[in-house]
C-alpha cells in the first residue's frame, strides 16, 4: 500500500513515531510516492536490508540523492558510501585505530573530565543538559583524542555536521536555509583532515598515516579523516542529549540507574532504542530483489527506519516503554552489518561515563523548561534541555 507520507516534513522530524507506525501497519515494505522510493518501518527487514550489502548497495548513497543519476554534492564518503572491496580496506584502517587496546585507553581520563564537568553542573543544581554537557563533553573527550585544536571545534564541527546529515535527506527548507553556510565550515573541516593541522598523536593523524601507507593518496587519506569529524562528534551529542531527555522524564528509571550503576552501558543501549540519533539510512537495490516477500527492482532507493525498527512491536515488547531492565542491545541505532558505526565502542563509552557519572552525583534529575527539539533530515537531537538536579 503507497503512501504519500514526507518522512522529512518538520512535524514528522518533531515526532516521528505517529509515521513510523502507520508505515508498519501499511506493510513491511512501502512505496513513498512522494519520493519515488521503497520504505520500511520494521525491524526484521530493516535488518535484512542492512545486512544484505550485496543486494542493498551503499556505493549509489546513502541518502535520498542517487549517485548514479546525480553527482554527490560533496565528494563522496570513502567508508559510508561505497561497497567492498574499497570499504573493507577503509574499514580495516579505522578497525586499527578504534581497536579495543585503544578505546580502552581512554577510559580513565575520559571519566575524570566527566566527574569534573558533571560535578560543576550538579553543584549549579540548574543547567542546559545540551550546551552544557551533551555538546561540550565529546567535543573536548574525542576532540583532543582526534588530536583537534581546542580552537574553533564547537563552532565549526555541530554546524557541519549539521549540513551533512540534513545532505542524507531532500533538499528541503532545513537544506536551503542552511545552504550558504557551509564553505566556512568545509574549509575548517578540510584542514583538520590535513595532518599539519593536528596533533601527530591523535586519531586524525594516525589514520592520515596508516591510509598512506595502505596507498591512499593523501588527499583520500584526508577524505577518511572526514569521517571522524562528520560522524564521531554531533551523533554522541545527540546520543547523550536524547540520554538526558530519556532520564529527566522517567525518574523511576534514573534511580533504577543509581541504584546500580553497572547498568549504565545497558540503559545507553536503551537509549539509543528508545530516542535513536541516526534515525534513517538508505540504501539502493542493486538488481530485482525482494524484502520480507516484496519485490523491488534494481536500481530503487530504500529508505530505513533505524528508528521505526527500534520500535517494532513485532520485535519488542511494548517498544514505547522507556525501560533499561530490557535487553535493548540488539537495536539497530548502530545499523547491522559490514557498515555497522565503526565508532560504536567510543560512541558507548562516552554514553556509559556520562550516565555513570551523573548517576553518582545527582539524586536526582527533571527538567526545568520545556526541551527544544532540533530538527534535522537524519539526526534525533536537542538543542536545549533546560534540566534542574539534586546532589547525590
Ligand atoms: C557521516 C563521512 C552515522 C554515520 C553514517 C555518519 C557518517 C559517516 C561517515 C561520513 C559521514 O565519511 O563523511
Amino acid at each position: 500500500m503507497p503512501s504519500t507520507a514526507d518522512p522529512f516534513a518538520p512535524d514528522v522530524l518533531a515526532d516521528p513515531y505517529p509515521l513510523h507506525e502507520r508505515l508498519r501497519e501499511a506493510g513491511p515494505v512501502v512505496r513513498l510516492d512522494r519520493y519515488g522510493i521503497w520504505a520500511s518501518a520494521r525491524y526484521e527487514p530493516v535488518r535484512a536490508a542492512l545486512i544484505d550489502h550485496e543486494a542493498f548497495c551503499s556505493s549509489a548513497g546513502v541518502g535520498l540523492a542517487d549517485f548514479r543519476k546525480e553527482a554527490p554534492r560533496r565528494p563522496r564518503s570513502l567508508i559510508l558510501e561505497v561497497d567492498p572491496p574499497a570499504h573493507t580496506r577503509a574499514r580495516h584502517l579505522f578497525n586499527a585505530v578504534l581497536s579495543p587496546a585503544a578505546v580502552r585507553g581512554l577510559r580513565a581520563a575520559w571519566t575524570a573530565v566527566a566527574d569534573a564537568l558533571v560535578r560543576g553542573l550538579v553543584d549549579r543544581g540548574r543547567f542546559d543538559g545540551v550546551r552544557e554537557l551533551a555538546e561540550p563533553f565529546p567535543l573536548a573527550v574525542f576532540g583532543d583524542a582526534l588530536g583537534l585544536p581546542g580552537e574553533g571545534r564547537r563552532e565549526h564541527l555541530l554546524p557541519f555536521s549539521d549540513l551533512v546529515f540534513n545532505a542524507f535527506g531532500p533538499a528541503n527548507e532545513l537544506v536551503l536555509r542552511t545552504a550558504g553556510s557551509g564553505p566556512p565550515l568545509f574549509a575548517w573541516v578540510s584542514r583538520h583532515c590535513h595532518p599539519d593541522s593536528v596533533s601527530p598523536e591523535g586519531m586524525c593523524a594516525q589514520l592520515h598515516r596508516a591510509a598512506v601507507r595502505e596507498g591512499y593518496h593523501p588527499e583520500d587519506a584526508g577524505r577518511l579523516v572526514r569521517a571522524f569529524l562528520a560522524a564521531g562528534l554531533d551523533t554522541t551529542v545527540c546520543g547523550l542529549a536524547n540520554a538526558l531527555l530519556c532520564f529527566a522524564r522517567h525518574p523511576q528509571q534514573y534511580q533504577a540507574l543509581r541504584a546500580d550503576h553497572g547498568r549504565a552501558r545497558a540503559a545507553f543501549d536503551e537509549v539509543l532504542r528508545y530516542e535513536t540519533p541516526v534515525q534513517t539510512f538508505f540504501r539502493t537495490t542493486t538488481r530485482d530483489t525482494e524484502l520480507a516477500g516484496v519485490p523491488i527492482p534494481a536500481g530503487e532507493k530504500v529508505l530505513l527506519f533505524l528508528g521505526g525498527a527500534n520500535r517494532d512491536p513485532r520485535h519488542w515488547d511494548e517498544p514505547a516503554r522507556f525501560d533499561i531492565g530490557r535487553r535493548a542491545s540488539g537495536h539497530l541505532g548502530y545499523g547491522a552489518g559490514i557498515h555497522a558505526c565503526v565508532g560504536r565502542t567510543v560512541a558507548h563509552l562516552e554514553g556509559e561515563i556520562v550516565l555513570d557519572t551523573l548517576a553518582r552525583h545527582a539524586a536526582t534529575i527533571e527538567l526545568d523548561g520545556e526541551p527544544v527539539r532540533r530538527l534535522n533530515n537524519t539526526l534525533r537531537g536537542l538543542t536545549s534541555l533546560p534540566l534542574r538536579v539534586t546532589p547525590a
